[in-house]
């Protein structure tokens, strides 16, 4: 008898397993041809030399699933050796970044929320291969690695954010869940409220015409939510630039996918909409996916993308995961999907990385995130006055905030990195600051 925690592993990432072990028997000789396989788990061996090519072909392992389309993303997909060597250095500093951001919450620098991404690196590094610089993303609470790859920031101004710190993206101010940067339009803490709000960003692209896709991130707990399928409905009326990406990591809040939707299947579940179902563990599949996804949006209209995937840390840091999975499934995927070690051999095998290269990458990513962290706890937070600094970014009221009761507050304008606000009135500096 399989108990429920086994179900759900067959009907999650065990379906992936099972896909590539037929799809490695079915494809493995034309695979052959551009892709030597090594299916050892051990590290790369350092002795092999790397190609005078600086690119190769490389079949997918795994094929797309499709819905209401009838031809799907490439799975012959190029690889050129910079850009394996962004992408596993991308996939290193994610995992680094929330390993980091793990160890400040646990010696207590961290207050609030935290939602760790560590497993589901892969998505968001292929998912910012594909988009071009205009396009717009939008994601839920699991924001740490989106902010610093699409957003941009620096490993420093997510972890100073993380500790409240001035250098923060919001100074300090917003915490895990709030940070935005210039075409990211940040987490949201609401489940699926990002949805219709991605959809309005798409609507806003259109009317302004500008070439211009969003993607709106959300999980497969969210995907249960109403405002997705009323969003489904309007995007698709007006064809707006939006593709809906689920992260299907198999769990929601202390609970199952497969326990919580009738539909497991995310890709399919927009009705009229078309779906497509990738290996959201393998960098090149979700990168390929989601470059045939902009063109059709920007063509055709909305489209969902499912990306099957997997999060090793509890839902949040205050979650104890044990209670509804067993740490023999974590190391299973581990142990047999881990994205970082997928991609690292890959490199490897196709000859476009030696395993001195993974070295020095591995070094520079070490160091980047012991400087931010170090900054990270170093820096100052910002001083009481700032609570009500930067309330609107562009403020045509100017004068006193309203609604605040027994205070005559200015609104106060600054300038990232400027430590003083450029105007600062205060009347009684006599906040409570114990509420
Ligand atoms: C409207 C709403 N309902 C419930 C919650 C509590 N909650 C926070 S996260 C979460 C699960 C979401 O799971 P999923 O969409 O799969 O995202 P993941 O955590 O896996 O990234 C729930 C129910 C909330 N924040 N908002
Ligand atoms: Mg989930």
């Amino acid at each position: 008898m399989l108990s429920s925690m086994q179900r759900g592993l067959i009907s999650g990432i065990c379906d992936l397993m099972q896909q590539t072990t037929m799809h490695r028997a079915a494809h493995s000789t034309t695979a052959q041809q551009t892709r030597p396989q090594s299916q050892s788990q051990s590290q790369p061996q350092p002795k092999k030399e790397i190609l005078p090519e600086d690119s190769c072909l490389v079949h997918l392992p795994i094929d797309f699933k499709l819905h209401r389309l009838e031809h799907g993303p490439d799975t012959l997909v190029s690889l050129k050796r910079k850009e394996a060597s962004l992408y596993l250095r991308q996939l290193m500093a994610l995992r680094r970044l929330e390993a980091a951001a793990a160890q400040l919450y646990k010696e207590q620098l961290v207050r609030g929320f935290c939602h760790l991404y560590t497993g589901q690196e892969a998505c968001a590094v292929g998912v910012c291969a594909a988009l071009r610089p205009q396009d717009n993303l939008i994601a839920g609470y699991r924001i740490h690695g989106w902010a610093y790859l699409h957003g941009g920031l620096s490993a420093q101004a997510v972890l100073a954010e993380l500790t409240g710190r001035a250098s923060g993206c919001a100074r300090g101010k917003g915490g895990s869940m709030h940070m935005y940067a210039r075409h990211f339009y940040g987490g949201h803490g609401i489940v699926g409220a990002q949805i219709p709000l991605g959809a309005g960003i798409a609507l806003a692209s259109k009317y302004q015409q500008l070439d211009a896709v969003c993607v709106a991130l959300y999980g497969d707990g969210a995907a249960n939510q109403g405002q997705l399928f009323e969003s489904f409905n309007m995007a698709q009326l007006w064809k707006l630039p939006v593709v809906f990406v689920c992260e299907n990591n198999n769990y929601g809040m202390a609970t199952s996918s497969w326990r919580a939707s009738s539909n497991t299947n995310n890709y399919t579940r927009g009705d009229y909409l078309p779906g497509i179902w990738a290996d959201g563990q393998d960098v090149l599949a979700v990168r390929s996916a989601i470059e045939f996804a902009i063109d059709y949006a920007l063509q055709r209209g909305p489209l969902i993308v499912e990306l099957c995937t997997y999060r090793y840390a509890g839902h949040s840091m205050s979650d104890c995961d044990s209670v509804y999975r067993s740490r023999d499934e974590v190391q299973e995927v581990r142990r047999r999907h881990d994205a970082v070690e997928r991609f690292q051999r890959l490199c490897v095998d196709q000859q476009l990385l030696s395993a001195e290269h993974l070295q020095e990458i591995a070094l520079e990513v070490r160091r980047e995130m012991e400087l931010a962290v170090k900054a990270a706890k170093s820096d100052e937070e910002l001083p009481l006055t700032h609570l009500w600094s930067d309330v609107y970014a562009d403020n045509a009221l100017q004068g006193k905030i309203r609604g605040v009761l027994g205070q005559q507050l200015e609104h106060l304008r600054t300038t990232p990195g400027r430590e003083k606000p450029t105007k600062c009135v205060l009347q009684k500096a006599s906040l409570n600051t114990s509420t």
